[in-house]
């Protein structure tokens, strides 16, 4: 399945650009059907394969809550986000563990945004979602065609957040999201911000690198699990990811010292659009609505 997919992107790829040299003018879009889920102006997200291994970033959510109504008492939903290259380096494990949550029935998207939250704590000047292959958000995320979506539609790719319940906590592998400093797509200095279904922001944080991180438990790659606990104070679930510490823990820091231009991608065309994704996420910061 997925190396069929692979390889229906390749030559999807290769026929793209065979067009493009024959018709130089012709629109990108020319050759999507409607039926094919939307992608990148800049192509489908690669996926990351040498994300630093040992690296976390955590963002930790603040003590009250930017959207002051959703809090009058000046709370805040609680929780975290970690984030860690997997073992073998392809994609990101990220853990997201939230209590307090609001009620609001509906699901709650949550994204990686492009800017960091500044000291004011003013999620709005997070800017948009994290896109770097331009994709916009004007049509939902396919979620069975992750690499169609924006890198930072995390709650679009994984899974929102329910809206009825009071904690909740979830563990997946991102494959477009990256760690390795210098990539569009690396978000270490960036943000994630929790919204209400209307998309009004709730809460933000930014990723800060935890120093001397021990590496969290290896896992499979594509292993992903979702506890969902309705107690307010229970801990149920709570030992589903917790960290247990083994012989492969290291007790310094890793410096990421790999060069953007080292850096491996893979995907469709990868090694074209690596060298514009950079320059094409202050594009993608323009146009902000999120
Ligand atoms: C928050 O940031 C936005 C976008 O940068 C800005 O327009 C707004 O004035 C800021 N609000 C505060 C209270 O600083
Ligand atoms: C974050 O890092 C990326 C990649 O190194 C860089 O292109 C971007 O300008 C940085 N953004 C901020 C807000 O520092
Ligand atoms: C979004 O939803 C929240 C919670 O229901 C509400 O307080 C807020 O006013 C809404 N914002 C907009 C712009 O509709
Ligand atoms: C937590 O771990 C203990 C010991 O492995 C196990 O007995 C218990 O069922 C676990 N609890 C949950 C909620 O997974
Ligand atoms: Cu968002």
């Amino acid at each position: 399945m997925r190396v069929s997919n692979n390889l229906a992107l390749l030559l999807a790829a290769a026929a793209h650009a065979s067009a493009q040299s024959t018709t130089s003018t012709a629109a990108p879009s020319s050759t999507i059907t409607p039926s094919e889920p939307e992608t990148g102006k800049l192509g489908d997200a690669a996926q990351v394969i040498d994300n630093p291994v040992g690296v976390v970033y955590k963002a930790t959510l603040p003590k009250s809550a930017f959207f002051k109504p959703a809090y009058p008492d000046g709370d805040n939903i609680k929780g975290e986000v970690t984030a860690e290259a997997n073992p073998d380096g392809l994609g990101v494990r990220f853990n997201i563990k939230l209590s307090n949550l609001p009620k609001t029935g509906d699901a709650l998207p949550y994204h990686l945004h492009v800017d960091p939250v500044p000291v004011n704590g003013n999620c709005t000047a997070t800017l948009a979602h994290l896109d770097p292959y331009i994709r916009g958000e004007a049509t939902a995320c396919d979620k069975t065609a992750p690499e169609t979506c924006q890198v930072g539609d995390l709650s679009g790719k994984h899974g929102a957040i329910p809206g009825d319940v009071d904690e909740w906590e979830t563990s997946y592998v991102d494959l477009y999201a990256s760690t390795v400093e210098g990539l569009g797509a690396f978000f270490g200095n960036r943000s994630i911000v929790f919204h209400y279904p209307n998309k009004t922001r709730i809460t933000c944080a930014s990723f800060e690198k935890v120093d001397g991180a021990a590496s969290l438990p290896a896992s499979s790659s594509t292993a992903s699990s979702t506890t969902v606990s309705a107690g307010p104070t229970g801990i149920a679930g709570s030992n589903t990811t917790a960290p247990a510490p083994t012989g492969a823990a290291s007790t310094t820091s890793r410096a990421v010292t790999a060069p953007t231009t080292t850096s491996v991608v893979i995907g469709a065309a990868s090694s074209l659009r690596a060298g514009v994704v950079g320059a094409a996420v202050f594009g993608a910061a323009v146009a902000f609505m999120l």
